[in-house]
């Protein structure tokens, strides 16, 4: 997984004759301006690349393999930081669209609103790949594949570990929910995988659910509400680890102990969360991982060639509990 391509000298022949024959196509659809048409003609391979932003410790490590991987696979990176905010995105997309990138990569911050921007990609010959996210377009010829993790597959995983840990639960176990950014599929699926895994335990009950947008602020803010307006809180689902992280200094703030008062279970496992989960104030994670540089520089390569590609590429991820948490950390890389 994630092999990376150096730029070895049989590989670059091939690279230029793929743009060789690439521009010819773009060429013919009437994109040209200096005869060069959309893409470069000398086997470099030029990135757009949109990050939704630096709201989290994975999405920290999310940009550094980017920027690694570019940099290893001897690909220019056009990189924007989009602070949350899809207007952003949008913009930096269409100053790639007139840059005329090879490819353009992006990660969209929510799952709607996409169509118009991606059918001006498309129509300027510009391949673009998903990464990280997805959007909800019908039209799935607006992109080439979308590389990322399987959230409602996460969301079921922390809620089939809690359905086991009370399964001898005789009364109501009340959960709260910290939801990631509003209208982003991490969010809209971690909420769905949860709510359907708890489903099998009638006593689950999710008695309040809001989003945090993904930050320790918000986490930290949100669960200060939820411990004012709830006098029992059993359980805490964060949709990240940061979420987590700063509801636990609200938690400690009331009076409570994490992991033993409230069970917390989040989603990322990157180092502080592992750390978190080690000392036993989270008590399950599932896996999310950010290491996504390498492949997508790999299925730059592969696009830019006119080579055919997979439509999804799921990231490989596990779930750890507080000891497994202990082994695998000396380890983490992010
Ligand atoms: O879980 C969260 C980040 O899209 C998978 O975004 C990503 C999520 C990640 O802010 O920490």
């Amino acid at each position: 997984m994630g092999k990376m391509r150096t730029q070895s000298a049989p590989w670059r022949a091939v690279a230029v004759l793929a743009s060789v024959l690439l521009v010819g196509g773009v060429a013919a659809c009437g994109n040209s301006d200096t005869g060069g048409g959309g893409t470069k003609d000398d086997g470099k391979i030029t990135m757009g690349f949109s990050q939704v932003g630096a709201e989290s410790g994975w999405r920290t490590a999310n940009t550094i393999s980017i920027k690694e991987a570019a940099t290893a696979a001897g690909i220019e990176l056009k990189f924007d930081d989009a602070q949350q905010k899809q207007e952003n995105q949008i913009k930096a997309i269409r100053n790639y669209i007139q840059q005329k990138v090879d490819v353009i990569a992006f990660s969209p911050v929510v799952e709607s609103g996409w169509d118009t921007v991606l059918k001006e990609a498309k129509d300027a010959g510009i391949p673009v790949i998903l990464t990280d996210r997805s959007v909800d377009s019908a039209d799935k010829s607006l992109y080439k594949t979308f590389l990322g993790s399987d959230f409602v597959k996460e969301g079921k995983l922390a809620g089939e570990w809690l359905v086991e840990q009370k399964k001898t639960a005789t009364g109501p176990v009340n959960i709260v929910e910290l939801q990631g950014s509003t209208g982003a599929a991490p969010a809209n699926d971690r909420k769905k995988g949860f709510g359907e895994a708890i489903a099998a335990n009638p006593n689950l009950k999710v008695i309040a659910s809001q989003t945090g947008d993904f930050t320790r602020a918000g986490g930290k803010q949100v669960m200060e509400q939820f411990l004012k307006a709830n006098k029992k809180i059993d359980v805490l689902f964060a949709h990240n680890d940061d979420m987590g992280l700063g509801a636990l200094e609200a938690i400690t703030a009331a009076g409570k102990v994490p992991g033993k008062d409230i069970t917390i279970i989040t989603i990322d496992a990157v180092k502080d969360g592992m750390q978190a989960l080690a000392d036993g104030k989270f008590n399950f994670i599932a896996e999310c991982s950010p290491l996504l540089g390498p492949q997508l520089m790999d299925l730059a390569k592969k696009v830019k060639d006119g080579q055919e590609v997979p439509a999804r590429i799921e990231t490989q991820e596990t779930t750890f509990t507080t000891e497994q948490a202990k082994e695998a950390l000396p380890n983490r890389k992010y």
